[in-house]
């Protein structure tokens, strides 16, 4: 049977780690997958986690089975940190999943049961792994305009028109914040637009948000989500907390449904733990616990949000970095756009010939379709990067 299997085409961003890992040069720079680095270049342990860890492994005593849902004291933290003073608190209930990744699955596989024929909007670009998932659970899916590739800003206008077309068998899939691969937000006007259609139409939104706490900080980067909770009937929710907690490997996010009431929302969450079952049962337990006693600890809850601070520092200064070094390379400001971006990443809109150009002569890795991971970039290394952009684009 085996022998009628190709080898399917590799993830593009996944594939870079080894590209980049074996190039001998020293100078070379990598702007591939979404991980965090710090000044010394390295994606550490944040030292809330590392504490946390510490007083799991005093106080766990058992490693037995933990049951379907998960942990229940990580579940309504986490529900918290998204929708704290919101009125959907009242009416959500939230599953711990397999990171962002088994949220995004598992609320897909709850739309394929209780709408089946339903159609997912995402937008024109998006996550990598938006289409596979929903596709591989039955759902259709169509994209949404979204970015402006040459004001490199969201096209609100283009996007609402579309939006206001949807009804109620449609499901509108938003990022939360800090856009993949884009970097472009929408505005709160926009957000509070969807609200209305969203009212008005009966589609369903859909918000993945896996990177709150690196755009403009925990509350402001909830702020859409939370207008839209407040305001319609029903949402899904997937979230990460891969990169605010850099708990990447452990597997930690969650699935969060927002209901009409809590009934609702209850069963809604009981579907999705039959469904989960047939898949991977039950999700790993380390990288919630580690979560839930920050956020139920005052000092680690503090120490987390300092470091979240910090890292967010760290992006924005590289933003106005690389902003600063366009203008005085280009004497123009076609490059500004890093600086309106939000998060980790930047769409550059460079062709695949001149990322292939980066690569080959200056030892650039960018992900083919031109984003750039600039949580991965050192202050010393834009110089470079400015110069081989502009050189590759004169
Ligand atoms: N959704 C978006 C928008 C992402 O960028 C990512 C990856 O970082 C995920 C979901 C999946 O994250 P996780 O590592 O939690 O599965
Ligand atoms: O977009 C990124 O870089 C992160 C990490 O198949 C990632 O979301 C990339 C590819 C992938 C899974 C995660």
């Amino acid at each position: 049977m085996f022998e009628q299997i190709q080898a399917p085409s590799a993830d593009p961003i996944l594939s870079l780690i080894s590209e980049f890992k074996n190039d001998a040069r020293t100078d070379k720079i990598d702007l591939g997958i979404g991980v965090y680095r710090n000044d010394k270049g390295i994606t550490p342990i944040m030292a809330a986690v590392a504490q946390a860890e510490q007083t799991l492994l005093k106080t766990e005593s058992t490693k037995a089975y933990q049951g379907l849902v998960g942990d229940e004291n990580f579940n309504l933290a986490i529900q918290s940190l998204l929708l704290g003073g919101t009125s959907a608190m009242a009416r959500a209930s939230t599953l711990q999943t397999p990171g962002a990744s088994g949220a995004l699955r598992n609320l897909a596989d709850l739309l394929a049961f209780a709408r089946p024929n339903a159609t997912v909007w995402i937008s024109n670009p998006s996550y990598i792994n938006h289409r596979p998932i929903m596709l591989r659970a039955g759902l259709a899916v169509q994209e949404y305009a979204y970015l402006n590739p040459v004001t490199k800003a969201v096209d609100e206008t283009a996007m609402l028109a579309q939006v206001a077309q949807l009804g109620p068998d449609d499901v509108l899939l938003l990022h939360g914040c800090c856009h993949n691969p884009s970097g472009a937000d929408l505005s709160l006007a926009a957000w509070q637009r969807i609200a209305e259609l969203a009212q008005q139409r009966g589609f369903l939104p859909f918000v993945d948000i896996a990177y709150q706490g690196l755009g403009d900080g925990l509350e402001a980067d909830a702020q859409g989500l939370r207008l839209l909770a407040n305001a319609v009937p029903e949402l899904m929710i997937s979230t990460s907390c891969s990169k605010n907690f850099g708990l990447y490997r452990e597997r930690t996010g969650a699935a969060i449904l927002v209901g009409e009431d809590a009934s609702h929302a209850h069963n809604g969450r009981a579907k999705m733990c039959e469904l989960a079952r047939g898949s991977y049962s039950m999700p790993p337990s380390h990288g919630a616990a580690i979560v839930s006693t920050i956020l139920a600890d005052d000092q680690l809850n503090g120490l987390w949000r300092a470091e979240l601070d910090t890292m967010n520092l760290r992006i924005n200064g590289l933003r106005s970095a690389l902003v600063e070094g366009f203008r005085i390379a280009t004497q123009g400001e076609d490059y500004d756009y890093f600086g309106h971006h939000k998060g980790m990443f930047s769409l550059t809109g460079l062709s695949d010939a001149k990322i292939a150009r980066l690569k080959a002569d200056y030892g650039i890795y960018i992900v083919s379709g031109g984003r750039v991971n600039i949580a991965g970039l050192q202050l010393n290394e834009v110089d470079a990067l400015v110069a081989a952009v502009v050189a590759v684009n004169r």
